[in-house]
């Protein structure tokens, strides 16, 4: 980095800087988190991968809503974004019944006040998908709210336009994955608004570590599906005996490996480009 930068905060797995009075920079680690931890071996390239994903999203849904991408770095996992006012609350779009969903489901029918049809089985397609707002709660979970909370909370008319785009832009990210092979059964999306008090996109878009990716191959509702990108490194924690708490355990280089492959995997599948390029040239996403 060749400005004065101040560094802002830090997130599981990524950095937040400040550029000046308008520019942030995102930069993603190589770090991996898993079951909440974060574990002590990098993956290398992850933070490329999925800096490389969430700007060729960004370019692609520029017409669906308007995001805080201002440059792709060369370094290829940094991203230059446009200061916002971020909304305190984060736009969960749900297209399958996976996780809290499920489980919510299975208790009361209803997942975060959306009735749904009687029958689902885990892993099921919803009907449409459905938005479950959550707020970022002190302990670092996040707190699943219903929408009329989540309105009181942004305003009316700001939350209407964040669900709205958070509609769209999971309908078209689903879409386009699915066509290549990936299930998004869900996606977490952060808005802001921006100088103007329009309603923007930020954070990373549509990443595996942002939404929950399946392989489309195998699919099969009435179990928990696999995870696209983090089966390997689940399985093999599973395998150790570890209780979950931090410190996490080293991985092999298999797993490393493995793991490795399985973002790259995602990167080509959903881009159509080869990673290699990627890593020559950065821009080449967008
Ligand atoms: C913003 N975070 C989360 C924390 C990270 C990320 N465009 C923006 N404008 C203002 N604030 C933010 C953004 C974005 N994106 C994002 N916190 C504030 C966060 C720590 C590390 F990488």
């Amino acid at each position: 980095m060749s400005e004065a930068t101040v560094h802002l905060g830090s997130g599981k797995v990524r950095e937040l800087y400040a550029l000046d009075a308008e520019r942030l920079l995102l930069v993603a680690s190589d770090r991996i988190s898993t079951f909440d931890v974060v574990l002590p071996t990098p993956i290398p390239d992850k933070g490329r991968v999925l800096t490389g994903l969430s700007a060729f999203w960004f370019a692609r849904t520029r017409g669906i809503a308007p995001n805080h991408l201002l440059a792709l770095r060369d370094d290829g996992r940094s991203l230059e974004c446009r200061r916002l006012e971020m909304l305190p609350v984060e736009i969960v779009v749900r297209g399958y019944l996976a996780g809290s969903g499920w489980k919510d489901y299975t208790a009361t029918g209803q997942v975060c006040g959306h009735t749904l049809p009687a029958g689902l089985r885990e892993a099921d397609r919803l009907p449409e998908p459905i938005v479950t707002p959550a707020t970022k709660a002190e302990t670092g979970h996040d707190l699943n709210i219903g929408e009329d909370e989540a309105a009181r909370i942004c305003g009316h008319e700001r939350y209407a336009a964040a669900r709205d785009a958070a509609l769209d832009l999971y309908r078209f990210g689903e879409e386009h994955a699915a066509r290549r092979g990936i299930i998004v059964a869900d996606t977490k999306f952060e808005l802001g608004v921006d100088q103007e008090g329009a309603v923007v996109l930020g954070d990373e878009a549509l990443t595996p570590d942002s939404s929950r990716f399946w392989p489309l191959d195998g699919y099969e509702p009435g179990r928990g599906q696999p995870s696209f990108d983090k089966q390997f490194v689940r399985d093999w924690c599973e395998e150790t005996g570890w209780d979950k708490t931090p410190p996490g355990p080293e991985l092999p280089q298999e797993v490393v490996d493995g793991t490795r492959g399985r973002y790259v995997e995602a990167f080509e599948r959903l881009t159509g480009l080869p990673f290699a390029r990627y890593l020559e040239d950065p821009s080449t996403v967008l």
